[in-house]
């Protein structure tokens, strides 16, 4: 992809720092599959400790990372409750049924955002007709919904209702540093009634590759042995622990860059005429917009765009995603638009 290329496809997209790169140089390394690699233990240990959890898990993918936090959390056979929009239903290959064995029963929302209310309607017990509910998992930012923060008393709501029913709660927080940013409270508060956390190294955060999990030290010592059978064992993972550490302790302070580089992205993509954009005003770093008004599919439009070397990916037809990142500048985003229009102005 030529280097001056704007990508909005996707944060997936960031490249490692020039500090994440030394880092990766200079990493102490050993077979983290003996638990001999430093770098991936202090990583380990240091999630845990932001997120105020016992113990972390080092993975490769936030894929893997939900995986196997759903298999910790439930029996085969079971019911995972989840927003009808989420990931873990929509872009991971089933792997709730592939690995964990659990149906997922959705619940539709408007904005990614699951109430206790609606849950409770989808809880079921264990009879002659009905799978048990096995865990309720929330998506914190909703990426599909177009990066929507849960309120704070939502989570802790769902998590102690859940509790007093016996069910546990994982969170799919692949952007939860995103949410935290938005909500201007640490993660490890905006976590701290969940069972088990995933989030996203790679993504907001920059690192190259690898997400975490954060949990009880007994569920995540199990996990470790669900990563190793889904062929996640790296061996000398420090060099991609290194960049991780970075991730963690420095990029989580310039996310707000990302989210007003959206909100200008917002304000100007409403501007152009038949597009629509929800939310109106994104909260995080992640743009969902209509296009079905300008007569042309999400598909064409991406194709044009790409003609003028700005990538942006259709989720269907009729709507677009555009995803703020750290490597994309205001100006990227300016010139984003400018395409834009003469890629839907007739
Ligand atoms: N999201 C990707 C695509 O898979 C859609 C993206 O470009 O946004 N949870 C959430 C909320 C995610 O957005 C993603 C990736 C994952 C989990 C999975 O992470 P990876 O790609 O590392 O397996």
């Amino acid at each position: 992809m030529p280097e001056s290329w704007i990508d909005l496809r996707s944060d997936t997209v960031t490249k490692p720092t020039p500090e994440m790169r030394q880092a990766m140089f200079d990493a102490e390394v050993g077979d983290d599959v003996y638990g001999e690699d430093p770098t991936v233990n202090r990583l380990e240990a240091r999630a845990a400790e932001v997120f105020g959890k016992e113990a972390g898990l080092f993975v490769p993918t936030g894929t893997m990372g939900n995986t196997i936090a759903i298999k910790c959390l439930t029996q085969h056979g079971q019911e995972v409750i989840c927003d009808a929009r989420g990931h873990l239903l929509n872009y991971e290959l089933s792997m709730t049924a592939w690995f964990a064995g659990c149906l997922i029963r959705p619940i539709h929302t408007d904005d990614g955002i699951l109430t206790w209310d609606r849950i409770e309607k989808e809880i079921r017990p264990l009879g002659p007709h009905a799978a048990d509910t096995g865990c309720i998992e929330i998506e914190n930012t909703h990426n599909m919904a177009g990066g929507t923060v849960y309120p704070q008393e939502l989570i802790d709501e769902i998590c102690d209702k859940a509790h007093a029913r016996g069910i546990q709660v994982h969170m799919d927080g692949a952007r939860v540093f995103n949410a935290a940013t938005a909500a201007g409270r640490c993660v490890k508060e905006i976590c701290a009634g969940v069972d088990t956390v995933m989030f996203c190294l790679s993504k907001a955060l920059g690192a190259p590759a690898g997400s975490m999990v954060v949990g009880p030290k007994a569920l995540i010592d199990r996990g470790r042995l669900y990563r190793k059978r889904l062929g996640g064992g790296m061996r000398q993972a420090g060099v991609l622990a290194a960049a991780g550490l970075i991730s963690l302790e420095k990029m989580p302070l310039r996310l707000g860059e990302d989210h007003a580089n959206a909100q200008l992205l917002a304000e100007g993509l409403k501007a152009i005429p038949r597009i629509t954009v929800t939310p109106e005003k994104p909260a995080t770093n992640i743009v969902i917009f209509g296009v079905s008004g300008t007569g042309k599919t999400g598909g064409e439009i991406s194709a044009a765009l790409k003609r003028m070397g700005v990538l942006i990916n259709p989720i269907n037809a009729s709507t677009m995603r555009a995803v703020t990142h750290y490597d994309v500048t205001r100006k990227d985003c300016e010139n984003a638009l400018e395409a834009l229009k003469s890629a839907v102005i007739p």
